[in-house]
């Protein structure tokens, strides 16, 4: 096999439906409520499979700026104890809400996403608020490659080389208070391009969020690549949160705010459905989400199963949070 598709995922995750929507309950809900029509035609419209799904797989062209991103040095710092997954699989299998619950469509519908121009606003209990365009990121902070693991809850798992910043670095850069104790993300709101958040029963935007100790713990890292190149759209650009030892959805894809604040801050698979989905959602193999289990995780471009590590390998690293 080369790949999941969402009914093998199902079978690993013992059977049970599209684990973070509960898809198809809400699709029989909306059927007899005659929406379901309407909310298809509207994925349909924008998006012709045919012309975008190739776009996605163009070479990308480097803007002068980032021509001095890439490549960037790999930080031997971060070792995997598995391959890499295959380029083409990780851009083919992909969870962004914003554009579908299809995975294997991410990529063809995330194409209307307009990336340039694209800024990031960095303010909150910071002493110097500020606002950072793309080129500011890729001129200003400290790039590097990381090969990270990556661990779905939904049980899939892949390795791959990003190109980004620490977080920490960014933060430190405006300073925050001594009251600042959380830090809150968000996601862009564009229903028009992104014909997801037309469904309103999710939160949207997307956010997320982590304790301030988290957001500045060595691996909390901002990807504005991967593997060696800017970011496709599928996966997040122009750029999104990387935290490994947790959940794949505490990475939130394609941010616009990055808040500092005094309280946890809401996050939209909590909020969505709080009883599957906690604030923290560090990975850990013996805490089975209440409708299947963590303990073992498949690997998307080999369908090889694994243990699921705790912190997913990188409890050296982030032990003393939790203490
Ligand atoms: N804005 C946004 N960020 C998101 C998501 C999303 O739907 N919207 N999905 C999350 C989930 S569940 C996972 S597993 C990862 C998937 O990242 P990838 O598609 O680049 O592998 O993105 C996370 N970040
Ligand atoms: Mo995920």
């Amino acid at each position: 096999m080369s790949r999941l598709n969402d009914r093998e995922v199902r079978k690993i995750t013992g059977g049970k439906a599209t684990p973070e929507s509960a898809y198809m309950d809400r699709r029989r809900f909306l059927k007899g409520a005659g929406m379901i029509g309407l909310y298809s035609a509207a994925l349909a419209a924008g998006c012709s499979p045919g012309t975008s799904g190739r776009e996605a797989d163009l070479p990308l062209e480097l803007s002068e700026v980032e021509k001095t991103v890439y490549p960037a040095r790999r930080n031997d710092r971060y070792v995997l104890d598995r391959p890499l997954t295959r380029e083409e699989i990780a851009a083919r299998y992909n969870n962004f809400y914003e554009f579908t619950e299809i995975k294997e469509d991410v990529r063809v519908h995330a194409q209307k996403l307009v990336i340039r121009p694209w800024a990031v606003e960095v303010t909150g209990l910071v002493r110097r608020p500020k606002t950072f365009d793309l080129d500011d990121l890729r001129k200003t902070m400290p790039m590097e490659e990381r090969l990270y693991r990556h661990r779905c809850v939904e049980a899939w798992a892949m390795a791959v080389p990003w190109t980004g910043f620490p977080l920490k670095a960014l933060l430190d850069a405006v300073q925050p208070l001594s009251s600042a104790t959380h830090v809150r993300f968000k996601s862009f709101y564009k229903p028009f391009a992104a014909q997801g958040q037309l469904a309103f029963w999710y939160p949207w935007p997307y956010t997320e969020g982590l304790t301030l100790a988290e957001a500045m713990n060595e691996l909390a890292f901002m990807a504005v690549g991967i593997y060696g190149h800017p970011l496709p759209k599928q996966h997040g650009a122009p750029v999104r949160l990387v935290v490994p030892w947790k959940y794949g959805f505490k990475s939130i894809k394609s941010a616009v705010r990055i808040e500092l604040v005094d309280y946890r801050p809401a996050t939209f698979w909590n909020t969505a459905q709080g009883l599957e989905y906690d604030f923290t959602a560090n990975v850990n193999p013996t805490v089975p989400h209440p409708r299947w289990s963590q303990a073992r995780e498949k690997m998307i471009d080999t369908g090889e199963t694994r243990p699921t590590l705790l912190y997913n390998g990188y409890e050296e690293y982030v032990r003393r949070l939790y203490a």
